[in-house]
Formats: structure tokens, C-alpha cells, sequence
């Protein structure tokens, strides 16, 4: 086994490729984009990661990856593409399908496809393994079929590709023993053998547990604003308990993976996941909630000036897919009785439909700065300089991230609102 052709060069196809291809293989890695393709063939990187600018670089400059607009014959063929949702929150599917189909003239004998793309449950066998069955190939005995979902977390992903434990879902026994073989050359970590739905129901599951468990924390969140405790402090001592971990309150639930794949298992099962639509639509509500703050916070004043910092979905990257600060930004920018203005310095501007300021630009004679992803450069702000900046130094911090000091200016967080007072001028 020595080629793999990878289809999609995004966050997970790319850095799997150039590990692959460090590990001595020869990678092609394929994309719809050309813009991908032509940055990727002079080694450059269109995705914030970190060390993946270098890995890739470095693979290139060897040799060892390469990018194309379509597929070649190769040993092995990993799907790396996006799932995205439909607006009637179903799975939209069709790029597994599309890259599936587009590998099928390069497929032959022995060799092993992957998906490793986040996909509802009986997908490899319903959708998948027939595309290539129709085609001619037999998904039994001549093509070793798998499903093997990412599971690593942006900002980590060169470490967790290879520490996290993998697991390969196989359509057949032996077609789980040839996938994994493929990741126990580059993985450190486990490679557990399962069959295909077992391997998409406990991946979409790892996400679905952490959605969950964050409408938990965010509903406390709103009950202790209404009881007047600090959830952060009722948060630090219940997880004390070595047998608790409540997760941590926020703006909402961002990202293409929590925010989406619970509702794949809603999807397939709908009148059984009462609790996993529920958490969705409790963590779909923490926009409003912080924007129904804003508005208590400045209802004296005539046309607040908002600035919002941080518009990724977590701290510390470049993504704002599905991010709750966009939302957040926009149904302040909606809302005429507002000024509102944005600094992030992950984003740039061509990502986002709306001017970015600089952190000195937004803040300059605002009336409340709301904190909306926990970024390292937050993390660090100055009290006196963000004071002596704003209007009325009121900071709405949604992430508990910043370490601002109260003497300098009236500090509010999201675990933490029962003292919410409207700002007098
Ligand atoms: N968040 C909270 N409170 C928390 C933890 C997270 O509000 O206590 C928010 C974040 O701010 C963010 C969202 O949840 O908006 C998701 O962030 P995340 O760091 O939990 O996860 P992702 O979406 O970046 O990556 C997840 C990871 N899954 C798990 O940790 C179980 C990752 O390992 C998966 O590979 C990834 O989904 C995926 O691709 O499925």
C-alpha cells in the first residue's frame, strides 16, 4: 500500500494528507476548489492550524503530496468532505455522494475506501456501499469499504490525528481489519475495529454528549440569573465531585460538528431524541439571551454603541461557521436602537459581510463590550486600557474568559448576571 488519494482539502482532509504524507506516502489530495488546489501545489495553506503551514510545506517541497482537481487511482481513498445541514435540519449528504461517485472509475480490486466525513447513521449501507455496488464493484469481497470519523479538535488537530483513538467502521469484518491497517501506520493512539453504523452512531454521539452537556450548563446559566448565583462558582463546585462534569456556559454552540450532528441521530429516530432536540434548541436560544441582556443593560441609553468582540465560534481560530457570534452580531446590527461594531483579530475581512475594526477602533466610545469568543488576545486585555477607551466601561464577557479588574470598569458574565443593572449615564 503506498498511494492514497484524499477527496477534500479542508480542515480534516489536509492535515490527514500531510501526514500521510510525512509518514512516506504518496498523497494526491483532491478539491473542487482551484484556488485550494493551485495555494496547496505552491505548499501554501489556506486553513488557520497550527504547525500545519510547515507540515505541508515540507511535504510538498518533498514531493510527497500533491493536489489535483480529480481523483487518480490510488491503494486507498479517504472522503474528508463536508456535511453540511439542510434548513430543514436534515443532513445534506451530497458531497459524500459526489465524492463517491467521482472516485468510482479509479476504485479497483483490493483497494480501501474511508469516509471519514461526519454522516448520519446507516449511510456507508444505504448510500455509499451502493453507489459502488451499482457501479460494479463488489463491496463484499473485491473493495474494502469503512467509516472512520474524525475526531479531532481545531487548533489540535497534528496532535489529535495522531494520539486520539480511532475507530473503523467496516461495512465487512475484514474491510474494518484493511481500513484500520491504514491508520495504524500513522495513528499512536487505539484503532478499534467496529462495523460501519456502530462507528457513525458513536461519533455522532461523542458530539451529541458534549451538546448536551452544554444546554445543561447554559440553562443554569439562565436559572442563576434569574436565583442570583454565579453559575461559574456553583460550576467549579459541583465539579469537584469526582464524578461530575458540567460543561461550560457560553454564547451558544458554534462549529460544523456540535451544533449539526445531533440532529442526524434527530433525523433517523425524531420521536425518540426528545433530550438531544431539546439541548439544540436550548443552545439555539443563547443568542437571544445575550442579546436580551444588551438590551437591559443599555435601555437608558439613547443609541448604544455595541462592540463586539470575537466572532469565530470558539476561541483562538479562524472559523466562523455556524458561529453564535455572528448571530449574535448580526441581530444587534438588525436592530436599528444599536451601534454596533466588530473586532476580531482571527477573521479577516473578506470572511464576514459586515467592516472588522481594530480592537482600538471598536472599542472607542462604546458603551458595552461583549466578549463573544475566548480568544488568547481577550484573554489578556488590559482593564485600564479598555476603560479608558469606552463611553462606559461595561464589558459583557459570554466566554468567562477575560481576567478584567471591576475597579476599572463594571465587569458582567454570562454565569454571573443577577447584579445586571441598566448603565446610567
Ligand atoms: N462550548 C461551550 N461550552 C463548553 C464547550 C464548548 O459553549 O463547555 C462551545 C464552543 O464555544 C463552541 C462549541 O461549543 O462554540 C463547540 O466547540 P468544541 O470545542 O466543543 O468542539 P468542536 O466543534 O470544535 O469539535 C468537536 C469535538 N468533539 C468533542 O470534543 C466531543 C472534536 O473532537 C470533533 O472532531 C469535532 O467536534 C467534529 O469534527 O465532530
Amino acid at each position: 500500500m503506498k498511494k492514497i488519494c484524499v477527496i477534500g482539502l479542508g480542515y480534516i482532509g489536509l492535515p490527514t494528507a500531510a501526514i500521510f504524507a510525512r509518514a512516506g506516502y504518496d498523497i494526491v489530495g483532491v478539491d473542487v476548489s482551484e484556488r485550494v488546489v493551485n495555494s496547496l501545489n505552491k505548499g501554501i495553506v489556506t486553513i488557520e492550524e497550527a504547525g500545519l503551514p510547515e507540515l505541508v510545506k515540507e511535504a510538498v517541497e518533498k514531493g510527497k503530496l500533491r493536489a489535483s482537481l480529480t481523483p487518480e487511482e490510488a491503494d486507498v481513498f479517504i472522503i474528508a468532505v463536508p456535511t453540511p445541514i439542510h434548513e430543514d435540519y436534515t443532513a445534506n449528504v451530497d458531497y459524500v455522494i459526489n465524492a463517491t461517485k467521482a472516485i468510482v472509475p479509479f476504485v479497483k480490486k483490493g483497494d480501501v475506501v474511508i469516509v471519514e466525513s461526519t454522516i448520519p447513521p446507516r449511510t456507508m449501507d444505504d448510500v455509499v456501499a451502493p453507489i459502488l455496488q451499482e457501479a460494479g464493484l463488489d463491496v463484499q469481497n473485491d473493495i474494502f469499504l469503512a467509516h472512520c470519523p474524525e475526531r479531532v479538535l481545531p487548533g489540535r488537530i497534528l496532535i489529535e490525528l495522531i494520539e486520539n483513538t480511532r475507530i473503523v467502521g467496516g461495512t465487512t469484518p475484514v474491510a474494518a481489519k484493511k481500513a484500520a491497517d491504514v491508520y495504524r501506520a500513522i495513528v499512536t493512539g487505539d484503532v478499534i475495529e467496529t462495523e460501519a453504523l456502530t462507528a457513525e452512531m458513536s461519533k455522532l454521539m461523542e458530539n451529541t454528549f458534549r451538546d448536551v452537556n452544554i444546554a445543561l450548563a447554559n440553562e443554569l446559566a439562565k436559572i442563576s440569573a434569574k436565583l442570583g448565583v454565579n453559575a461559574h462558582h456553583v460550576i467549579e463546585l459541583a465539579n469537584k465531585h469526582p464524578r461530575v462534569n458540567i460543561h461550560q456556559p457560553g454564547p451558544g454552540v458554534g462549529g460544523h460538528c456540535l451544533a449539526v450532528d445531533p440532529y442526524f441521530i434527530v433525523e433517523k429516530a425524531r420521536n425518540e431524541s426528545v433530550l438531544i432536540k431539546l439541548s439544540r434548541d436550548i443552545n439555539n436560544s443563547m443568542p437571544e439571551f445575550v442579546v436580551e441582556k444588551i438590551e437591559e443593560l443599555t435601555v437608558q441609553i439613547e443609541k448604544p454603541k455595541i462592540a463586539v468582540l470575537g466572532l469565530t465560534y470558539k476561541g483562538n481560530i479562524d472559523d466562523v461557521r455556524e458561529s453564535p457570534a455572528i448571530e449574535i452580531y448580526q441581530l444587534l446590527a438588525n436592530n436599528p436602537r444599536f451601534e454596533t461594531v466588530a473586532h476580531d483579530p482571527h477573521v479577516q475581512q473578506d470572511q464576514v459581510a459586515f467592516p472588522l475594526l481594530s480592537l482600538e477602533d471598536a472599542l472607542h466610545d462604546a458603551n458595552v463590550a461583549v466578549v463573544l469568543a475566548d480568544h488568547n488576545e481577550f484573554k489578556t486585555l488590559n482593564s485600564q486600557y479598555v476603560a479608558s477607551k469606552m463611553k462606559t466601561p461595561v464589558v459583557f464577557d459570554t466566554k468567562n474568559c477575560t481576567n478584567l479588574d471591576n475597579d476599572y470598569l463594571t465587569l458582567y458574565k454570562i454565569g454571573d448576571l443577577s447584579g445586571l443593572k441598566p448603565i446610567q449615564l
